[in-house]
């Protein structure tokens, strides 16, 4: 199927940026895991009109995917839609957040203005941006720290530019395993660091999602201030409830990813 290729590409892409996803993956087969599916995939960017939500969404959209859930995160100036392949119910699902730029100070709107405007859209594939990374040529030390400061979506994002923040296994369709205490203690019994912040699982049985993550990956980037070891990627765990019809529920629960977008943060990391 056309989509399982793309999602091929963006997987190795992705392991180069996070080593660790690759070892559980392996983990996970070490333990009798065959075939492991993905619950979902996630992409960040800035809302500018070229390359918000609607301009991520498009290679999506290409093999198949259609807009579902909605979803706002006031305190982190975030909007977030998903989406999900209208045939294929074993497709990963797609979350796509931006950042709202506007609510920002001045000076962090002036500084990922010209971010965006040194972008050439002549020389990219604006119909796979989301294979481009960043754009915008070496960053800067000093930008990175003044807009951690302020946002640390803004400043992950101005670094990594686009491609995936995460893969997400779906912990439904393993077979060795069935709760997510299960994985979380597989995990760190093999040393990785959970992201803690909102406990070690987001969301209930009630809530019809469970949700875990690993600290991202420290990655070295090059600055044009030297190399700075700063937080990449990580990998998600998430197991799905069924609703009143029977079916899994395929939503997001808004109070569980504000705390999922904080497996980035510097400040957990460094715990
Ligand atoms: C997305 C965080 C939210 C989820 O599954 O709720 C999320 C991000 O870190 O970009 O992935
Ligand atoms: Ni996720």
């Amino acid at each position: 199927m056309e989509h399982a290729q793309f999602f091929d590409t963006l997987w190795n892409e992705y392991t180069k940026r996070t080593p660790s996803a690759k070892l559980i993956h392996e983990l996970f087969q070490s333990k009798g895991e065959s075939e492991i599916l993905n619950d979902h995939i996630a992409i960040r960017t800035y809302n500018h009109p070229e390359i918000g939500v609607e301009a991520m969404s498009r290679p999506f959209l290409a093999v198949g995917y259609e807009a579902k859930g909605e979803y706002r995160f006031e305190k982190k100036k975030l909007k977030a839609v998903h989406f999900e392949h209208k045939t294929d119910r074993n497709a990963p699902k797609v979350f796509i957040s931006e950042l709202c730029v506007e609510e920002l100070s001045s000076k962090a709107q002036e500084t990922i203005k010209n971010v965006v405007s040194a972008i050439d859209f002549n020389q990219l594939n604006t119909e796979q941006l989301v294979l481009q990374g960043r754009v915008w040529g070496t960053p800067s030390h000093a930008t990175y720290a003044a807009l951690l400061e302020e946002s640390e979506y803004a400043a992950w994002v101005y670094v990594y530019g686009f491609c995936i923040n995460h893969f997400t296994v779906n912990v439904n369709a393993l077979q060795n395993f069935e709760t997510l205490e299960s994985v979380n203690q597989l995990l760190k019994d093999n040393g990785y660091a959970m992201n803690t912040s909102g406990g070690e699982i987001k969301g209930t049985p009630a809530q019809l999602l469970e949700q875990s993550s690993t600290l991202a990956d420290k990655y070295s980037v090059e600055f044009q201030e030297g190399t700075y070891d700063i937080p990449s990627c990580y990998y998600e765990f998430a197991r799905r409830y069924p609703q009143a019809d029977g079916e899994l529920y395929h939503g997001f629960i808004a109070s569980s990813a504000d705390k999922i977008f904080e497996s980035t943060d510097v400040k957990q990391a460094a715990k």
